[in-house]
């Protein structure tokens, strides 16, 4: 039985009738694009969260999690004091806001749930901008449409998992995390247009060719919530708005410039410029994957970089420094990955150069002041499943 199954009869006092694991992220390429209703290239990780469950004869959901000592939350799935989005669970159980914004979202759906007690575990690093939010709502909506064996294709459960999210817990994020949780499959990472949530699986084999992907934590804590990621939207969709676009996504490439021009904002502008260049990165670097081109593609994850630190203005100094340490021991390419301002981000680098680039962004930390970073290499893994 795995520890999730464990922890759940421990707690509930019988087993759970199954367990649903879905990972956390990285992305590869294409930031900020998400809610711009364009592309995104991100794979998922090893690190999971998994939600052992069973099904309750009343209307009540019990969540518990071991990431959090804040004991069994209880909710009603009718009363007012249940799951209102006005009211979420706060405190020290604003935790269970996730798992209770999935339950919302799934019956304000018209879904036909019942009650069920939840026991989560999770090795997703939090506030690592690895989706761990992401991998808790999609495993919980897994585990509570499969016990009630209701019929929910991926996207479908995605863009749920989102709209809980969005409107539940009020973090106004787009949907490539939920996406990539629900729909990535091992060896791939998954082309994403956020339009249409049509995807391909592109092959993406790092120590084949003789590579490795590191991921370096800052552990600067980043948050969605705080106002700069709402302030880039609302610019995104202002910018959209002037242009008379429906969303960035549709303003091409080859014709950045005039639109530039036609942009009286600086700042706007620099905002269009970020997320133009990056739909296009996102092909660029899919092309060069499918070609087995893998170490061509360092160059424009550094391009990447560049442009969310200096156009879409969502670094910060310890992921620039990451960043270029990291060019400097030796890596193809680097990148912030995520949200930004803090998290992780990603370095390219050749097999047998890992324990070399892993100390220099640690020595370039520690003299810089900053907390040790967490370094560790990522190989795509499976997306979400049942695991027992
Ligand atoms: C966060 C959000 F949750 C995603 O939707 C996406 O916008 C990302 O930041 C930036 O690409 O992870």
């Amino acid at each position: 039985m795995s520890t999730a199954a464990d922890g759940f009869h421990r707690l509930y006092g019988s087993p759970p009738e199954g367990v649903w694991a879905a990972p956390g992220r990285v992305n590869l390429i294409g930031e900020h694009t998400d809610y711009n209703d364009g592309f995104a290239l991100p794979f998922a990780l090893p690190h999971r969260t998994e939600v052992a469950a069973a099904r309750r004869p009343d209307r009540t959901l019990r969540i518990h999690s071991d990431g959090f000592p804040s004991g069994v939350v209880t909710l009603d799935l009718d009363g007012a004091g249940g799951l209102d989005p006005a009211r979420p669970p706060r405190g020290p159980h604003s935790w269970a806001a996730y798992p209770a914004a999935v339950a919302w979202a799934l019956l304000d759906a018209g879904l036909p749930l019942g009650g069920a007690d939840l026991h989560i575990r999770s090795d997703v690093p939090t506030g690592a901008g690895l989706s761990s939010s992401a991998a808790l709502e999609v495993a919980t909506a897994l585990a509570l449409t499969d016990l009630y064996a209701v019929p929910l294709a991926r996207p479908d459960l995605a863009a749920l998992a989102r709209r809980a999210e969005n409107a539940y817990v009020g973090v106004p994020c787009g949907v490539m995390d939920q996406m990539a949780s629900a729909c990535a499959t091992a060896g791939h990472a998954l082309h994403l247009d956020t339009r249409t949530l049509e995807r391909r699986h592109i092959p993406f084999d790092c120590a084949a060719a003789g590579l490795r992907l590191l991921v370096i934590d800052t552990r600067v804590q980043h948050a969605l919530g705080d106002g700069a990621y709402a302030e880039r939207l609302a610019s995104c969709h202002g910018a959209a708005a002037a242009l008379g676009l429906p969303a960035l996504r549709d303003l091409p490439y080859e014709e950045l410039e005039p639109a530039l021009a036609r942009l009286d904002d600086p700042v706007r502008r620099r905002r269009v410029r970020h997320v133009v260049t990056e739909n296009e990165r996102v092909f660029r670097v899919e092309e060069l994957l499918r070609a087995g081109r893998l170490r061509e593609t360092g160059p424009l994850l550094s391009e990447g970089h560049a442009s969310l630190r200096d156009d879409y203005e969502v670094s910060c100094p310890e992921l620039d420094l990451a960043v270029s340490t990291a060019e400097a021991a030796g890596a193809y390419g680097a990148r912030m990955t995520g949200g930004g301002f803090g998290g992780s981000a990603l370095a390219l680098i050749d097999a047998d150069a890992e324990a070399a680039v892993a100390r220099a962004v640690t020595e370039a930390f520690a003299a810089a002041g900053f907390k040790p970073p967490r370094v560790t290499p990522a190989a795509p893994a499976a997306g979400a499943e049942r695991v027992l």
